[in-house]
């Protein structure tokens, strides 16, 4: 049975070569500028920050022999991604992760899935991230991050946490998808992933997407990560994001499906990714992503 905890453990990764954007390594900075660690506090938290792990800057992607773009420094980046993550774990801390864009997720779940191995994810993004390096249009590893976490792509990649450490397709949800390549439409139906793209959020409402997610996430897991990329709500609410596409999830509704998880109690771990402050208007994206996590961890509106 799942729980979340007292403690909140801020992790930042400075990330931007998995997209083909730069910015969004200035990403957590815009996070704590909009005032992260005073809002987890003022719901009650112990909030640890243990600042930003280290990214190295290559100019040229050099890693040879592939099509993923810098796969050497990410792989790099995401082993001790998942150290990190699997260490605050151990203490008993929430893992909370902040991005630097979505190639970050393939650490911190391989991390989590050495204390809950049966987590269920919900993947809250515009795109599926499902790509493969024979799928990818654009070589980014920020597209491929989903399918390395269920074992699939670059060993390099799903090698990290060891390969058993993988997550169960039929536990892993996608919500607010809309630009899906072809190849990951395929992938998705053969994995058996359960999508709720626009249509069936427009259908069925946030309320009963979020109900039944919640029944997928939680039967037969131990834990349940929530991997929010930014790029899933509407750009006219985030328009610091490195890949926008219209028709997305509107501010409001994003804050219902927070409070519905946060009324669950069952959230383990968490990561906020793609806020990208040299495309936004003020901080916007950075200040949406804080005000989501209010209402993930638990602040009352009334
Ligand atoms: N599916 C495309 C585009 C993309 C994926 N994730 C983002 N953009 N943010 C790709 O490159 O894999
Ligand atoms: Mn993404
Ligand atoms: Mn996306």
């Amino acid at each position: 049975n799942v729980k979340t905890n007292e403690n909140i453990s801020i992790i930042g990764v400075p990330m931007d070569l998995g997209a083909d954007r730069r910015g969004v390594d200035m990403g957590p900075s815009a996070i704590r500028y909009a005032g992260i660690v005073e809002r987890l506090e003022s719901i009650g938290y112990k909030v640890h920050d243990r600042g930003d792990l280290i990214v190295r800057r290559p100019q040229v992607n050099k890693t040879a022999n592939t099509n993923l773009k810098y796969l050497d420094e990410i792989t790099r980046v995401n082993l001790e991604l998942c150290e990190t993550v699997s260490a605050e774990m151990e203490k008993g801390n929430f893992p909370l992760v902040i991005g630097g864009d979505h190639s970050i997720a393939i650490g911190t779940i391989a991390g989590v899935l050495q204390h809950r191995p049966k987590t269920g994810v919900i993947w809250y993004d515009a795109h599926g991230d499902m790509n493969t390096s024979e799928t990818s249009p654009s070589g980014n590893i920020h597209g491929m991050s989903l399918a390395v976490s269920l074992g699939y792509g670059h060993e390099s990649l799903t090698s990290i946490g060891g390969i058993h450490a993988k997550l169960n397709p039929e536990k892993t949800v996608l919500i607010g998808a809309r630009a899906l390549d072809p190849g990951e439409k395929d992938f998705i139906k053969n994995l058996g992933v359960k999508v709720y793209t626009m249509h069936e959020i427009d259908r069925l409402g946030m309320a009963r997407v979020m109900e039944e997610t919640m029944e997928i996430v939680t039967d037969g897991t131990d834990g349940v990560h929530l991997s929010l990329d930014l790029d899933g709500l509407d750009p006219h609410d985030c328009p610091g994001v490195g890949t926008p596409v219209l028709g997305g999830i509107s501010y409001r509704e994003s804050h219902l499906a927070m409070e519905i998880l946060a009324e669950a109690n069952v959230l383990t771990s968490a990561e906020f990714v793609e806020v990208n402050p040299i495309l936004d208007q003020v901080n916007q994206t950075a200040r949406v992503a804080v005000a989501l996590m209010g209402s993930v961890f638990g602040e009352k509106l009334c």
